[in-house]
């Protein structure tokens, strides 16, 4: 009896988990904006772990406390704009030479809208991979567990927008991809080494929503998002079109357009889960 008790509980309380990854030339801005995830969606539960023996990010802020913000409207939400934005600023951020891994609950940003109770009972588990060129061949090791891929392009670089380009076309093309299979239901880790079980896609391209971020929006000479979308990312949309993917303008220091980017690609990824199963956790 306990044990059938126990076994409705867990089925009943289970997550379904996400894994991400966060893509994107060095110097982009990735692991700022995980780390402002991780404050936005703080929680008793929320996991995190730099794996590339050393710690890459040193906080030397205080810890303080912070509205985890979800169901803060108005002045609350300048509020929290404020002040994550202030405590992401006295961290250091080394480049990363590993990966940053993070897991959060999901929570839409406003608890009414009719998207709120799709977005229960979600967890994201974010993978930050270094972007220096000689780092970039491992990405792929990543491809067939991951359900969502988050490309963070810098668009103050204008220099490097064609390496960027040619990067996302690379990722998109992969023959990983190939691998890439609708999950069986265990539950077991296999982000990294894991096994792979069964195969679909067939066409050597990406088959997950890529969330494309075109970010340090606050900087003056950022490129705006129209002149992005005209310039070399024109091939890109249309390289792209049979895939899901998505192009938003953000500062992910000062924190605009974080929720509204992660709540396009988590809808996406629950659209996409016939394709990729989440794992259940
Ligand atoms: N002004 C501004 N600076 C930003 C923003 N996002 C990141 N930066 C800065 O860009 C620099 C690089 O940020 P990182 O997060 O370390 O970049 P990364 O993509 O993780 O780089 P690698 O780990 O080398 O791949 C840091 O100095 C950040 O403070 C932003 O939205 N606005
Ligand atoms: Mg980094």
């Amino acid at each position: 009896m306990f044990h059938l008790a126990s076994s409705l509980y867990s089925q009943y309380t289970k997550r379904e988990q996400y894994n991400v990854l966060i893509l994107g030339l060095d110097n982009a801005g990735k692991t700022t904006f995980l780390e402002h995830i991780k404050l936005l969606y703080a929680s008793p539960t929320a996991t995190s772990q730099a794996d590339s023996g050393k710690k890459n990010n040193e906080s030397s802020g205080k810890k303080g406390t912070f509205k985890n913000g979800n169901d803060s409207q108005g002045s609350d939400q300048a509020e929290e704009l404020q002040s994550t934005s202030d405590i992401l600023k006295t961290k250091r951020i080394l480049p990363t030479v590993g990966q940053n891994t993070t897991t959060i609950k999901f929570e839409a940003s406003d608890k009414h809208s009719p998207l709120a109770s799709q977005f229960k009972n979600i967890n994201l588990k974010f993978w930050d991979l270094g972007g220096q060129k000689s780092l970039r061949n491992m990405w792929s090791r990543y491809f067939t567990q991951c359900h969502g891929i988050i490309f963070v392009i810098d668009s103050t670089d204008t220099a490097r927008f064609q390496e960027c380009y040619e990067t996302l076309v690379d990722i998109a093309n992969d023959d990983s991809w190939l691998l890439s299979n609708t999950q069986d239901n265990n539950d077991e880790e296999r982000m990294v080494g894991g096994n792979t079980a069964g195969n679909i896609g067939g066409d050597g391209t990406v088959n997950v929503p890529i969330l494309m971020l075109a970010n340090k929006q606050d900087l003056p000479q950022a490129v705006d998002l129209v002149s992005l979308k005209t310039g070399v990312f024109i091939k890109l949309v249309s390289e792209l079109e049979a895939t899901d993917s998505k192009l938003l303008p953000v500062s992910v220091l000062e924190n605009q357009g974080l929720r509204e980017s992660l709540e396009w690609l988590v809808t996406r990824l629950i659209y996409n889960k016939t394709n990729k199963r989440p794992e259940y956790k």
